[in-house]
């Protein structure tokens, strides 16, 4: 069947073809995982990065109060465990928050997957939590269901978790080390007690290991966030990945802290900075020797619905909603259909992908080792080149190399056209992506205007519009060929091949 988009501009965001030519990507571990898991994260836009081309999710704002005190949250804002702050959530009654869930899954068919992240912590409002799982869990049985925690009150929730098939689980885990924790959450609230210091750190980091293990051993899958926090736990968290990993951990999501004096945060206002593009990259790198790393994370807000870097949530206002009339079970039908479409056209993208795999090794190609190139991408989902550089409001980063695409990462921007003549600080939009595109030496989108190809070109990175609709790994090791063939990958001999 003919899939149905995803945003209102359809007829360019259809999913494209299929045999991207990637590797060490994270589909590749995808292709490993035994079956009864990779039936838990095939559409699970977080805990896969190849769903996130293709599949949605969506959080409803149910749970308001907060249990501890981190450093770079303000109350004011969503939880910025798994939220960016400076935005705000309207907060919902379970009750309306399941209509709104009903709504959302009957439009978007793609929506797969339901958490609740905020806008405190989930597990602090145990009731409006579990009322709003159970509800779900009777009246939209296709919907996955996902919770992010601190973790404090988690091994006395594990048990209620368990009865709502809820398969998958956030923990943020800063530090397993209490004097780093004592640096990064002034307080928490246990046991009807304020606790402060390195003893209220000590009592968090135990009873986020605890919970790990609880989870594991019943099956749920776990991923961790970390906050990066340059000079407090930056050196810290590569321990942390090896730590949650031995315990069981599926997946580890590091994402920059953000922290601007605006935000009013303790970080904020005491100027601690977040981490460069390129730290984070190290540091995800370094644990990724470990573990899976998780490196499309949006830092969505509380309330966020659609595919991950878009936000539909305003067609979704409870004023909105409560004029819809959703069938649901019909709704269920039609959602079934669209997904086994995505599923069938995923699958034969990795049989293209297998069968050029085996076309190399049959060959033996000789292997030409050359320079990694870092290029950005500006999509709105399909998993193929079909935004406008203009409109792009992130651009994702990968790596292409003589190994193949690895996906790296996304970038935010202001969109080129609609940022006006300047912004923020006097900057261009224009100059915004260009100091967000530092260090890539092309930009894939489905058209870019004259204007911005001059600059663009002079800041060395090459505009390209000529993949438009095309895979994105596929477009990209074209250019990357491209770029060989021009000779602007100086090429190194292999250390094998010298031997050879
Ligand atoms: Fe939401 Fe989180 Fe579940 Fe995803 S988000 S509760 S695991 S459904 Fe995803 Fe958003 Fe990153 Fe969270 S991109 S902030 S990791
Ligand atoms: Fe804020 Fe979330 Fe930390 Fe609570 S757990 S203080 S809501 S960031």
């Amino acid at each position: 069947m003919q899939l149905p988009v995803i945003n209102n501009e359809a007829s360019e965001a259809k999913a494209g073809g299929c045999s991207a030519g990637s590797c060490g990507s994270t589909d590749d571990q995808m292709n490993h995982l035994p079956e009864h898991i990779r039936e838990k994260v095939f559409n699970h836009p977080c805990y896969s990065e190849e769903a996130h081309h293709y599949f949605a999710r969506m959080h409803v704002a149910v749970a308001p109060a907060c249990n501890i005190q981190c450093h770079y949250c303000n109350r004011k804002y969503d939880c910025a465990n798994e939220s960016r702050p400076g935005v705000v959530s309207e907060l919902h009654t379970p009750v309306q928050a399941v209509k709104k869930v009903l709504a959302v899954a009957a439009t978007i068919p793609q929506m797969t997957v339901l958490g609740i992240a905020g806008p405190g912590d989930p597990l602090a409002n145990p009731e409006r939590t579990f009322e709003t799982f159970r509800m779900l869990s009777e009246q939209a049985p296709d919907i996955k269901l996902c919770v992010s925690t601190n973790g404090l009150s988690l091994p006395e929730q594990v048990e209620e978790l368990s009865k709502y098939n809820i398969d998958h689980v956030t923990i943020t885990i800063n530090c397993v080390d209490p004097d780093v924790g004592a640096q990064i959450y002034p307080w928490i609230f246990w046991k009807n007690k304020r606790i402060k210091g390195r003893e209220a750190a000590e009592i968090l980091i135990a009873q986020q290991q605890k919970g790990l293990e609880m989870l594991v051993a019943k099956g749920i899958l776990v991923k961790v966030n970390s906050v990066m926090i340059p000079g407090v736990n930056d050196e810290h968290l590569a321990e942390v990945s090896k730590i949650v990993k031995a315990k069981g951990a599926f997946l580890h999501n590091v994402m920059p802290l953000i922290s601007e004096a605006e935000h009013g945060t303790f970080y904020g206002l005491t100027g601690q900075r977040g981490p460069t593009h390129d730290e984070l990259q190290a540091l995800q790198d370094k644990c990724e020797g470990d573990m899976n790393m998780m490196r499309h994370c949006r830092q969505c807000r509380a309330d966020a619905v659609g595919l991950l870097g878009e936000d539909r949530g305003s067609e979704f206002s409870m004023d909105k909603v409560e004029q819809m009339e959703i069938n649901y079970p019909e709704a269920m039908k039609m959602r079934a259909e669209v997904h086994a479409a995505i599923n069938e056209e995923l699958e034969s993208k990795r049989l293209a992908k297998e069968s050029k795999v085996q076309l190399v090794s049959i060959q033996g190609l000789k292997k030409e080792v050359t320079r990694p190139v870092l290029m950005a991408v500006a999509t709105k989902g399909g998993g193929v080149v079909n935004e406008h550089f203009g409109h792009a409001s992130e651009f994702l980063i990968y790596e292409a190399s003589s190994e193949g695409v690895r996906f790296i990462g996304h970038r935010k921007t202001t969109p080129y056209c609609e940022g006006g003549d300047t912004c923020g600080d006097g900057e261009s939009a224009l100059d915004v992506t260009l100091r967000v595109l530092a260090g890539c030496e092309a930009v894939l989108c489905s058209k870019v205007g004259y204007e911005p190809w001059g600059p663009l070109e002079a800041a060395g990175i090459q505009p390209n519009g000529e993949h438009a609709m095309e895979p994105i790994e596929e477009a990209i090791l074209k250019v990357y060929e491209e770029m060989r063939a021009a000779g602007k990958l100086e090429a190194k001999m292999d250390e094998q091949q010298k031997v050879a």
